[in-house]
């Protein structure tokens, strides 16, 4: 099992580096800092660096002991954590502080996963790396204090889509009931997430639903968000609640949602889809990755003759 490559790469080096994906959310944020709690039990340097800062919304996650700016001075790490990375482009300029012979450590979830580390430890049937990080802890019997529980919770809650994606388990719902049993109340971390949007993120939100639309079969829905968006201290990089709305009509099989990338003659593209209708080729079709049921990539060209190529492929996808 690879997860016995996990604990003896912790056995065998002394100090860390660990990072994730660009577009940092909940299970990235959450995992990279419950794993550095969990080396600093183990007597190990651990130090987070990503490339982006932490959203607003996660901010009460935020551990300034651990989590260190781009280019901050920090020790040569012996080796490097990857998590909730399906490859390493995805680590953005992160890559560019790694050291050379420092060997890759990857702990994921994503099917798409291309076990591109010197140790992988990929399980696609969990529900988040928050999950899996859960198990190392148990497998490893190292004791939740209760921020490492907070950050593992909100790393669950977020990527199962507060407990409601095909991914999430028994073993998922067991994990979050212990986990809760350190005085955390899951309403608390829930309005702190998704209850946190200004006014203006609301008028945005309102923007993107105007574009809504579907195809003529009814089962393909998508919206698009033309527009310059907050910079990713914001806390409206809530795409999974805008496309909710494209979700949530009777019949749909998958939607997507277009946005603009950092890149100005590239769209950001994610998608979403019920049962055994599999976006996640969708998005390698496109050099991206993902899920089944979620997954993402970034494609050359305007919004119109993106939106046509991707609506194209999703067609393909659900026949
Ligand atoms: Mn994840």
């Amino acid at each position: 099992m690879s997860i016995n490559k996990i604990i003896k790469a912790i056995d065998r080096y002394d100090s860390f580096l660990i990072t994730s994906h660009i577009g940092l959310e909940g299970d990235a944020l959450g995992s990279e800092l419950a794993l550095a709690y969990l080396l600093k039990k183990k007597g190990k340097n651990a130090v987070i660096v990503n490339e982006d800062g932490v959203p607003q919304n996660y901010m009460f996650l935020e551990d300034k002991r651990f989590i260190k700016p781009l280019y901050a001075k920090i020790k040569k790490p012996e080796a490097v954590f990857i998590l909730d990375c399906s490859d390493m482009s995805r680590c953005g300029k992160v890559s560019g502080i790694m050291p050379q012979d420092a060997p890759l450590v990857s702990i994921d979830h994503h099917i798409s996963n291309m076990c591109f580390g010197d140790i992988n430890w990929v399980e696609a049937k969990s529900s988040s790396t928050g999950e899996m990080i859960y198990k190392l802890y148990k497998k490893m019997n190292i004791p939740f204090e209760r921020k490492a529980a907070i950050c593992l919770y909100t790393a669950i809650l977020t990527d199962t889509g507060s407990f409601r994606y095909s991914a999430t388990s028994s073993y998922t719902h067991q994990a979050a009931a212990e986990l809760l049993k350190f005085n955390i109340a899951p309403d608390d971390i829930y309005k702190k997430v998704y209850e946190c949007n200004s006014y203006s993120d609301i008028i945005m939100f309102k923007k993107a639903l105007d574009t809504l639309t579907i195809d003529d079969t009814g089962k393909i829905a998508w919206l698009k968000m033309d527009m310059d968006l907050p910079d990713s201290q914001s806390c409206f990089d809530q795409t999974d609640n805008v496309m909710d709305f494209a979700r949530r009509i009777k019949d749909i099989r998958a939607c997507f949602l277009l946005r603009r990338a950092k890149n100005k003659n590239e769209v950001r593209v994610n998608l979403r889809s019920k049962g055994n209708v599999d976006v996640s080729k969708v998005a390698r079709f496109f050099g991206g990755g993902g899920h089944r049921n979620a997954s993402g990539c970034t494609v050359k060209g305007s919004f119109a003759e993106v939106e046509s190529l991707v609506f194209k492929q999703v067609k393909k996808a659900i026949k």
